[in-house]
């Protein structure tokens, strides 16, 4: 039979006809130095800083594009104009190591990235970025069959005027597109005009699923995001240390129904009178947000620090925490958080909210706000306070289960039990992720405890990530003690202390019952510290995990 296909080929060549173009996988990596350069396999991968460039030169519709780690310049000549333009069809996973079959074999984002990196002169560290690509990422015709999942996406400058080269520096979406962009980071863009990160003009209806948008210099409008005339979805997103005048992260004018939900909004600063350093609004439209975490922002010369809504009627805010957020002068009432034309609902809003109903006002008691840890504490008033009915996505911002009920806290929410609670992160009823890893030879090493910790039953600690066949340290205890060890942060009080070896993967496995006299809301604390000569006091750590008994 194999002579078949080449005879069909020929025939087909004769006829003057080329065969049906498949599905093919286009393989590419930077730091390649052998083989075809054809993009046919890992090995014969296309090659260099513009192997992703190569790719998309020949990708069509049903292709995937495979990119391992290293870094991609939009231009290997210079041309501030050039950008990765996403194609329909197409998908562009990037952040493999290289070897990997699909994309669910990738390691951990952040471990092998794939870097769209704009700075085209290598001198962004001097602090040079006139020369700098004018946007990553640009969408032209595309929609949602447009993917690209998993890259660092930083340094573009759009610092010119004119053809919309002042905006958009890390994605650039201009009339009626809607690409789908899944695990990206975008970091350090910069504009002048608004939406460092991203631009959305009008008609347009992108979605951002897992990303983060960080240290964006966002000029005028939006230090991550400007989104004028159009609606944007984002999922599970984080927005950190972004800076504009007016929307230090989002600027929101007049949308078409953008959707924030079970993102956390944290460290971004408005500059201007208009404020609203986590999200500005205006110019009428609508939008949601939904279970989100806005906190830390600030509004320099402006109130309204958290939210500021400039007349637009058609925007709520459900099952949310407004909290720490500074206005000009360092006010930190009410009126900082959210300015009071906006309607809240089922949220916590620091200084309490009249404007709608189901809002609280206390302590949100993240475990670990310093370190982005916004898991609501055992006693916070969040937890199972929220509204179901605006619940529409499974899961929560660390990706566990969005709707928890944690059986020691009365239900003060809207529906049936099990309560959501408001904010980006759902409080979890047996095991809470307390973070506070350290990292060694592999990076964090990451400890998952699993189990229902009832009387007598099977519970497990699983730890990845961590140096290959070293000696462990188990430490368990009754209390949280958080002792500086190594250069790391010990968690619990170490009642007990167990030795034991990785294995050469790196792995460690501890089976264990649980005691069957232990009370209802009895607390546990947990932490693996390795020997590892990667670490910077010889130790890494995994992240410390609170387990409580249901
Ligand atoms: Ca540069
Ligand atoms: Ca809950
Ligand atoms: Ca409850």
């Amino acid at each position: 039979m194999s002579h078949v296909l080449p005879r069909l080929s020929l025939l087909l060549i004769v006829l003057g006809l080329a065969p049906l173009a498949s599905a093919d996988t286009i393989f590419v990596d930077a730091q390649l130095a052998t083989g075809l350069n054809d993009g046919s396999s890992w090995s014969d991968a296309f090659q260099g800083s513009n192997g992703l460039q190569d790719a998309l030169a020949v990708a069509t519709s049903g292709d995937d594009i495979f990119v391992a780690d290293g870094e991609y310049l939009p231009s290997n000549t210079g041309d501030r104009s050039a950008s990765f333009a996403l194609k329909n069809g197409v998908t562009i996973y990037g952040s493999f190591a290289g070897g990997e079959t699909g994309p669910d074999d990738r390691p951990p984002f952040g471990t092998a990235d794939s870097v769209l990196n704009g700075d085209l002169a290598g001198d962004d560290g001097a602090l040079q970025f006139s020369e700098n690509s004018f946007h990553l990422i640009t969408t032209s015709g595309t929609n949602s069959t447009a993917v690209l999942d998993g890259f660092v996406v930083t340094s573009g400058n759009a610092s010119a005027s004119g053809a919309n080269r002042d905006r958009g520096a890390g994605i650039l979406c201009i009339g009626n597109v809607s690409p789908t962009i899944r695990h990206c980071r975008f970091i350090a863009n910069r504009c002048v005009f608004g939406g460092a990160a991203g631009y959305v003009n009008n008609g347009g209806s992108p979605s951002f699923t897992d990303c983060t948008f960080e240290d964006g210099v966002g000029g005028s409008f939006g230090g991550a995001f400007d989104i004028a005339g159009a609606r944007a979805t984002f999922l599970r997103c984080l927005f950190r240390g972004n800076t504009a005048a007016r929307g230090g992260a989002l600027e929101l004018f007049a949308n078409t129904g953008t959707e924030v939900d079970s993102c956390v909004i944290v460290d971004n600063t408005a500059t201007g009178g208009s404020g609203g350093a986590g999200i500005w609004l205006g110019s009428s439209g609508s939008a949601r947000v939904r279970n989100c975490t806005i906190v830390s922002n600030t509004a320099t010369n402006q109130a309204n620090a958290g939210i500021r809504n400039q007349g637009v009627s058609n925007f709520q805010v459900y099952n949310s925490i407004l909290w720490d957020n500074t206005g000009v002068g360092g006010g930190q009432g009410a009126g900082n958080q959210v300015n009071a034309s906006t309607s809240v609902f089922n949220s916590l809003v620091q200084g309490g909210f009249a404007r709608g109903s189901g809002n609280v006002s206390g302590d949100p008691l993240f475990a670990d706000a310093a370190n982005l840890n916004f898991t609501p504490g055992a006693a916070s008033p969040v937890i199972d306070a929220g509204d179901n009915t605006e619940v529409l996505t499974a899961l929560d911002y660390m990706g566990n289960p969005r709707q928890v009920d944690v059986p020691g806290v009365v239900d003060t929410g809207i529906g049936t039990a099990p309560l959501v609670d408001m904010g980006a992160v759902e409080r979890q009823s047996v095991w809470v992720d307390l973070g506070g890893a350290l990292a060694g030879t592999n990076g964090n090493p990451s400890l998952t405890m699993t189990g229902p910790l009832t009387p007598g039953s099977p519970n497990a600690a699983a730890l990845s990530n961590t140096a290959a066949s070293a000696l462990c340290v188990i430490f368990a205890g009754f209390t949280q003690v958080n002792m500086p060890l190594q250069g790391g942060v010990l968690i619990p009080e170490p009642d007990f202390i167990r030795f034991m070896f990785s294995s050469p993967s790196g792995t460690l496995n501890l089976p264990f019952n649980w005691p069957t006299n232990l009370p209802s809301g009895f607390e546990s604390y947990y932490q693996i510290w390795t020997e590892d000569a990667g670490a910077i006091a010889d130790y890494s750590a995994s992240n410390g995990v609170q387990g409580t008994t249901p």
